[in-house]
């Protein structure tokens, strides 16, 4: 039985106060769809089926180079951010899994850590390495990179790390292990850059020699930052040949904020599932760089034209699953109203893109109309699909409005009585 954090019985208040108003929307939503030969019920039913995975470090206020502002009752460690991530799963039923970021939350027992995880009602998704710090008392630094560090000692210590994080993972039942690393030059003639890859490859083979049959090992790619003048692993074409040269357990991880402003991520999607080598994704948006804002705060769009692509390929390729991950940082919001926003964003995408009448899109492509072409995709983002997630949500247990619902419970000033603030306490670890 999972034990709910906030009391069931007010959620389901919450619920009475909007039930007849979400039935009469998602009445008036299904007649609208039936014209399209849209049949609701198993549009809700498909929106049930989603699941988008929170990331242990956005459960804590982020910051940014300048300073960090916390919020209120902020998780102290991995299992009061264990506590945050079940609230956002009990309300939005979207985000049944957690991914953890080593050694930030290395538990002290991690069988202790599953248990409470599984009384939560929740599970582990990809643990995540980090070697773009130093730790306290690490014998050799990352200053000049972890996997691709000329020094032999500081590649094997990195390596060792990931292959420390694959053991902590299975413990916890995580089937996957993220690699994402800093390693770069900020001068020209700093690094060889054929060099660099060469060693991160060497680096990697051993990483990759330590995964069990069941798990993936994604790589993540980077333009730019905290290497400023090139990473060692920047596009999606160096994670593309990396994987291909590792095996087929390895896969590329697009993060939508690692790229240069305008592109295309959608045809990066499309040639990595084409090729099936699309492991998943670290969701939320940009305006510039790496901004980890929320999910479809900026360009919407962009995050349907995603999922139109998965679903294409989902179309093609039959069983099709990457795996779905917020990768965000929340300076100046709840970061738990902000994660249950972001996943319903997600999940909105995820719908939207199942609305697109792919028989008449195929249509208009084979014939070249290029404007029926573009209506049909933007007639299926521009449907409001809202009372479908609310409905699926009640279904599933949820709040029909999650932000309304937590503001409602009271777990913010709750938890800032239960959590002070650590004294000299500055940040979840992102800087
Ligand atoms: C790097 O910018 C990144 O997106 C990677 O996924 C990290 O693991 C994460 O942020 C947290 O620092
Ligand atoms: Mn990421
Ligand atoms: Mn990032």
């Amino acid at each position: 039985m999972t034990k709910y954090i906030i009391d069931a019985g007010q959620v389901e208040q919450h619920n009475a106060k909007l039930r007849a108003e979400l039935q009469a929307d998602y009445d008036a939503l299904g007649g609208m769809l039936a014209r399209r030969g849209v049949d609701i019920e198993a549009l809700t039913a498909k929106a049930q089926t989603f699941g988008v995975a929170v990331p242990s470090w956005g459960a804590g206020t982020g910051g940014t180079r300048f300073a960090r502002f916390p919020g209120k009752g902020e998780p102290r460690d991995v299992t009061e951010k264990l506590e945050d991530c079940a609230v956002i799963n009990q309300l939005t039923r979207a985000t049944p899994a957690v991914s953890l970021h080593f050694p930030w939350d290395k538990p002290s027992d991690p069988k202790a850590l599953r248990q409470q995880a599984d009384e939560l009602g929740l599970g582990f998704d990809a643990v995540n390495s980090n070697t773009f710090q130093d730790q306290a008392g690490q014998a050799h630094t990352y200053k000049f990179g972890s996997l691709t560090s000329t020094s032999q000692a500081s590649r094997e210590q990195a390596v060792q790390h990931n292959i420390d994080c694959i053991e902590l993972g299975k413990t916890l039942g995580s089937k996957g292990l993220t690699v994402w690393v800093g390693d770069g030059a900020n001068f020209p003639g700093q690094s060889n850059l054929r060099g660099a890859l060469e060693r991160y490859i060497d680096s990697a083979r051993g990483i990759y020699a330590a995964l069990p049959d069941d798990w993936l090992m994604y790589i993540e790619h980077k333009l730019f930052e905290p290497a400023f003048y090139c990473s060692v692993i920047a596009d999606w074409g160096t994670s593309f040949a990396v994987a291909q040269t590792l095996g087929p357990k390895a896969k590329c991880l697009v993060d939508l904020g690692h790229h240069a402003p305008n592109t295309n991520i959608e045809m990066i999607v499309a040639r990595l599932a084409q090729f099936g080598k699309l492991g998943g994704f670290h969701f939320n948006d940009s305006k510039y760089g790496d901004d980890d804002l929320d999910s479809g705060s900026i360009d919407p769009f962009q995050l349907f034209l995603v999922f139109n692509e998965l679903a294409d390929a989902t179309l093609r390729d039959g069983t099709f699953s990457p795996a779905y991950m917020l990768d965000q940082s929340h300076n100046v919001t709840d970061p738990i109203e902000s994660l249950m926003s972001s996943a319903v964003e997600v999940q909105r995408a995820f719908v939207q893109a199942a609305l697109v009448d792919r028989a008449a899109l195929a249509g208009f492509q084979e014939g070249n109309d290029v404007l029926q072409a573009a209506q049909t995709l933007k007639k299926a983002f521009r449907t409001d699909v809202s009372p479908v997630l609310a409905m699926a949500r009640l279904r599933s247990g949820g709040a029909i409005d999650p932000v309304a619902a937590y503001r409602a419970s009271g777990y913010r000033e709750q938890v800032a009585v239960k959590r002070p603030p650590k004294a000299g306490a500055s940040g979840s670890g992102i800087v």
